[in-house]
């Protein structure tokens, strides 16, 4: 049944012109226009966290593809599917991407445990680049990070929760089109894709509904889940956590160098081995509930 997936980059614009929307297209409730650079002034990781109620969300992929509906399209997974409801406790996650100025603060750090990433060449991140996320990171040393800031990789559940914003049947977390078209016609990406010189500094494009940057593109995410195929299809309702093992760990967003626009929707899922560091994979923390008084 598996097929090699088809090299359709350049044909999804056919694809996508093709979607069933199945109901109304969702409004984007995000800003919808790439907004300047971020201030220089970097963010702590902690005070940019953002505390999210959790609730209940559709998983999975919610749009209906024409081509993938009838079988005409060639996927060599539909991991995304089937869609199923998930129950979350609240939670908290960062706003942005883990840049290089945290995580030069977290190595140097008495005890950090980790290496700086190699692409540095020192122990702090080349002049100018403080704002871009950081990548070239172990799964586990991302969850070291965390853990030193009090937090822990999100779920991939939280994730998917937190990318959607509270939107139900988005494609991308802003809406349903990659793209802004200016009334002049121009069509402006809403993030950072399809580059061949790397990421741009975090927060460079309008936030989700949440209040979440860059969660489409700039750099893969790591999640805490192992990846499996069908794990959608027995995954619980309640808080789910991944399947209890396996090879690979489920990375989400897409990335900087990716010219495929579903790999930035908010339900493709991908997967890669926990111990390799890839100048396409970055992460961002999630932690407790702030407590309530
Ligand atoms: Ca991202």
């Amino acid at each position: 049944m598996a097929r090699p997936l088809l090299r359709v980059a350049a044909a999804w614009g056919l694809v996508a012109g093709l979607v069933l929307g199945g109901s109304s297209a969702a409004q984007p409730t995000g800003g919808q226009t790439p907004t300047a650079p971020a201030p220089a002034t970097p963010s702590t990781a902690a005070s940019a966290r953002i505390p999210l109620a959790g609730g209940e969300f559709w998983m999975g992929r919610t749009r209906l593809w024409l081509m993938d509906e009838i079988g005409w399209q060639v996927r060599e997974r539909a991991d995304d599917r089937p869609v199923h409801r998930v129950r979350l406790a609240a939670f908290a996650i960062d706003a942005h991407e883990v840049t290089n100025d945290d995580y030069a603060a977290f190595v140097a750090a008495p005890g950090a445990g980790v290496e700086p990433p190699y692409h540095w060449g020192g122990r702090t991140p080349p002049a100018g680049k403080g704002r871009l996320p950081v990548y070239n990171v172990t799964w586990h040393d991302a969850v070291k990070y965390c853990a030193a800031l009090g937090g822990r990789l999100p779920t991939e559940a939280e994730w998917e929760y937190a990318a959607r914003g509270g939107v139900a049947d988005l494609d991308y977390p802003w809406g349903n089109d990659y793209t802004d078209t200016t009334p002049d016609g121009t069509a402006t990406k809403r993030a950072h894709s399809g580059s061949s010189t790397g990421p741009r500094p975090v927060g460079s494009f309008a936030p989700n509904a949440f209040g979440l940057y860059d969660v489409s593109g700039n750099v893969w995410e790591w999640t805490a889940d192992w990846y499996d195929l069908h794990y959608y299809a027995e995954s619980p309702v309640e808080q789910p956590t991944g399947p209890a093992t396996g090879r690979y760990k489920v990375i989400r967003g897409g990335s900087w160098a990716d010219t495929e626009t579903r790999l930035g929707t908010v339900y493709f899922r991908n997967f890669t081995a926990p111990d390799t560091a890839q100048p396409t994979v970055g992460f961002r923390c999630a932690g407790p509930a702030p407590s309530t008084r």
